[in-house]
């Protein structure tokens, strides 16, 4: 007969490789937390209290109570348990947010690897392609509080947790490949300055103030992700159109016991795209949630986001080969020297049940590695490594890794017991190693070669709080980034920097970050300068005239043109042309864009020809003028027919016109409604059809066609030169925004 820990072993056993052995593996977190989701909607569950007892209406209602024999209302009963339970549980329903990063949102998905890295590391995950590793992701912006906006600008976290088969790892990265500091103990200083200043918490989710340009002139290493961050990378259009990166340097151990250094990529399959500054400052307050509804929108529409996975890779002998140290956080790899190795794909494709238990309860650690990675010295990595399993701590209580979200999927057993909140039952006597009962779980088998062993790196030196030369270089990459933008991204940077700097008053700190701004361009600097008032210094380093391919997010289009997920405002009222817009609605769809028809009510909005009530005719209306901005959309689409009329005297329709096209976006016009441009965009460089012709002429990505026979073809493929109307729209769509108008100064005027 089986002792009692030799069946809870198997049992423990059974668990996981019932898992493992399964084919869907990468529904292995899924089905691991089945047992702990209820149904919020399950037909005829009664209410009941905490401890399952059933409750009668009156009890939702009214609280337990002396009513006199007149029906007057006496005092409330403090012997009420039921009332009492419910009014307790909602005291203390909140948990601390986040020190950092405390705004986000998540989706449960899965890592497929396609190309073994057997040479560099023997971490399964990262070597066996037969395998699907379920993960969860979590995006978030760092210095706003859980109630802030999504659009606001800031770096974007974006933490990866892959339930291996060998245990979690969690790379707990950023939308930006460096960081501000490249020492652990200064992060309290960075984030004291850059979250609300301590005397009246203001500003709320924003860079632009005093004390985080004070401390981040103070830091000249912080000088190279300021660029990064005032790029347009801090405003991202959408978490689904950002790169990822560990940042940190971590390391790969081979079969053969050879260890190189690591940075892990992600690379979006729709391309790096971003908002304009006025677009994700008007979308802060028109709709906070932008992200977080993107990210479920898109997995709904069934358009799954997808990364692909790549590392860099040092080999251990060539870690002083570069001019740079490759332990620094605030130093990329350039492409150049290191390319990067795409080995698999991320796919989220799964939105949360529930955000509590789920995004808000994941909790990240840098220190969760496999077997086969292992750190670095980085100086940054080594503090995070104790920060963040301290901070769950506080946040979640020490029993926070048994959370059905953060547990591992495969089995697990040690001898950690008890604690707040543990609700684990392990069975049997043994709580403590070594034990008399030999062989009984949990053991060490001495001859496992999957147990997670440390690389024995030789360390010699004295204790002293000194940095590494290479690191004292500070200046370097800041201006290989500036030079490696386009005219369009220096723009960008240039009115970034002005409008962070206008919002610092204290002239010590603007005029020290003007002359900052020299340390990586003279000609940067001085246009900075003039818009903020500030003085430059008389000693300018030159700039260094390095340029990189891998920095723009220009260079980092989906390999074939797309407008998947794209959304695409068509603005109608009663009198549209109905062919048109069916044909035009189905295409888009095809194509993988999302249309919605935006019309004077949420209602049918019937087609020229219909009269109002028209059983069967008209198209329902997604939204109506009030509840939607410009600004939510990607495109603006104005179909031909008799409800030009109307709209023409409609304000929020032309203000529509006009903002989309001052923030860049593709607008498409058929006949009638050429007079809708015409009346919003008053420039005589836009090119405008004839009403009467029917060749479709895209002047600065305002397309434009008098007349469409039958309706609109099939977007058969979307490619740069296409003539007919919907296709020239539909590739203007893929290019994100229409560039050329901010470039000759156009998008200003209207
Ligand atoms: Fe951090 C959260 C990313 C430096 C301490 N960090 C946090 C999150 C991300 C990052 C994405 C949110 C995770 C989630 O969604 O739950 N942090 C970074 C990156 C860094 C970095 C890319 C630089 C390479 N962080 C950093 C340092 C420290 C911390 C140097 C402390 C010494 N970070 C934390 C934290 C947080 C955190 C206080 C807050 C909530 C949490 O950990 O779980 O421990």
């Amino acid at each position: 007969m089986a002792s009692i820990m030799e069946q809870v072993h198997d049992k423990v056993l059974q668990a996981g490789n019932a898992i493992q052995d399964s084919a869907a593996f990468g529904n292995a977190k899924i089905a691991s937390i089945k047992a702990d989701i209820v149904d919020g909607h399950t037909k005829s569950q009664n209410m009941t209290t905490d401890f399952g007892v059933r409750l009668p209406e009156s009890a939702s209602n009214s609280w337990l109570r002396v009513v006199d024999d007149n029906g007057r209302e006496g005092p409330m009963l403090l012997e009420d348990s039921i009332a009492r339970e419910k009014i307790h549980r909602f005291d203390h329903e909140r948990i601390p947010e986040r020190v950092v990063h405390a705004r986000g949102a998540g989706a449960f998905g899965y890592f497929k690897l396609k190309q073994s890295a057997s040479d560099v590391t023997h971490a399964n995950v990262l070597t066996d392609t037969s395998r699907t590793t379920p993960v969860f992701v979590r995006f978030s912006t760092v210095l706003g509080s859980r109630g802030s906006a999504d659009t606001v600008r800031d770096v974007r976290g974006f933490a990866v947790k892959f339930y291996t088969q060998e245990g979690n790892w969690d790379i707990v990265g950023n939308d930006i490949p460096v960081f501000f500091i490249q020492d652990a103990i200064k992060f309290p200083d960075l984030i004291h300055a850059g979250k609300p200043e301590p005397d009246n918490e203001v500003p709320q989710a924003q860079s632009a103030h005093n004390n985080f340009w004070d401390f981040a002139i103070l830091h000249s290493e912080a000088t190279h992700m300021l660029m990064w961050a005032m790029s347009d990378r801090g405003i991202p259009r959408s978490y689904r159109m950002m790169q990822g990166f560990g940042v940190n340097t971590f390391t790969l151990v081979n079969g053969a016991g050879e260890r190189s250094f690591v940075k892990f990529h992600f690379k979006p399959e729709l391309g790096v795209h971003s908002l304009v500054w006025d677009e994700a400052l008007k979308l802060s307050g028109q709709d906070p949630d932008f992200h977080r509804k993107d990210l479920e929108e898109a997995i709904k529409n069934g358009a799954p986001a997808k990364w692909d996975f790549g590392i860099q890779v040092i080999p251990e002998n060539q870690q002083d080969a570069f001019e740079f140290d490759i332990l620094d956080a605030t130093k990329i790899w350039p492409e150049e020297l290191i390319p990067v190795r795409y080995i698999g794909e991320l796919v989220l494709d799964r939105s949360v049940d529930e955000y509590f238990t789920q995004t808000e309860q994941v909790a990240f650690c840098t220190s969760h590695v496999v077997p086969g990675i292992g750190f670095s010295d980085d100086p940054l990595l080594q503090g995070r490594n104790f920060s963040y399993f301290d901070t769950q701590i506080t946040r979640l209580g020490i029993n926070w890794e048994e959370l059905p979200i953060n547990r591992p999927v495969c089995p697990y057993l040690n001898i950690n017991r008890d604690g707040a909140s543990r609700h684990r039952i392990t069975k049997g006597k043994v709580n403590y190693w070594p034990n008399r009962f030999e062989g009984t779980p949990p053991v060490h088998d001495p001859k496992d070669t999957t147990a997670y062993r440390e690389y024995p790196e030789k360390v010699v030196g004295i204790k002293q709080r000194l940095q590494a030369p290479k690191f004292k270089e500070h200046f370097n990459q800041a201006t290989l980034f500036w030079n490696s933008m386009t005219d369009i991204e220096k723009l960008h940077i240039t009115k970034a920097l002005s409008f962070e700097l206008s919002h610092c008053d204290d002239e010590v700190v603007f005029n020290r970050a003007c002359a900052r701004l020299a340390d990586i361009d003279i000609s940067l600097a001085k246009a900075v300068a003039e818009n903020v008032g500030g003085t430059l210094p008389t000693q300018i380093r030159q700039n260094n005239g390095k340029k990189s391919k891998f920095l723009s997010q220009m260079a980092f289009m989906p390999e074939k043109p797309t407008i998947k997920s794209r959304r695409v405002a068509i603005i109608l009222a009663d009198g549209y042309d109905k062919t048109f817009v069916t044909t035009a609605k189905a295409a888009l769809t095809a194509a993988g864009a999302v249309p919605m028809i935006i019309g004077p009510r949420r209602n049918y909005i019937y087609a020229a020809g219909e009269t109002r009530g028209d059983k069967g005719g008209g198209i329902w209306a997604d939204h109506h003028f009030e509840d939607q901005r410009s600004t939510m959309f990607d495109a603006l689409l104005l179909p031909p027919g008799a409800h030009v009329a109307s709209l023409a005297s409609n304000g929020r329709v032309i203000h529509w016109i006009r903002e989309s096209f001052g923030h860049l976006k593709p607008i498409g016009a058929v006949g009638a409604s050429i007079q809708l441009i015409k009346k919003a965009i008053q420039l005589p460089v836009v090119n405008i059809a004839d009403e009467s012709s029917n060749q479709a002429v895209d002047s600065y990505g305002v397309v434009t066609v008098g007349g469409l026979e039958g309706g609109v073809k099939e977007i058969v493929e979307i490619m740069k030169g296409a003539s007919d109307f919907i296709g020239a729209f539909a590739y203007r769509i893929s290019t994100h925004r229409c560039w050329e108008r901010e470039l000759e100064g156009l998008a200003d005027q209207v």
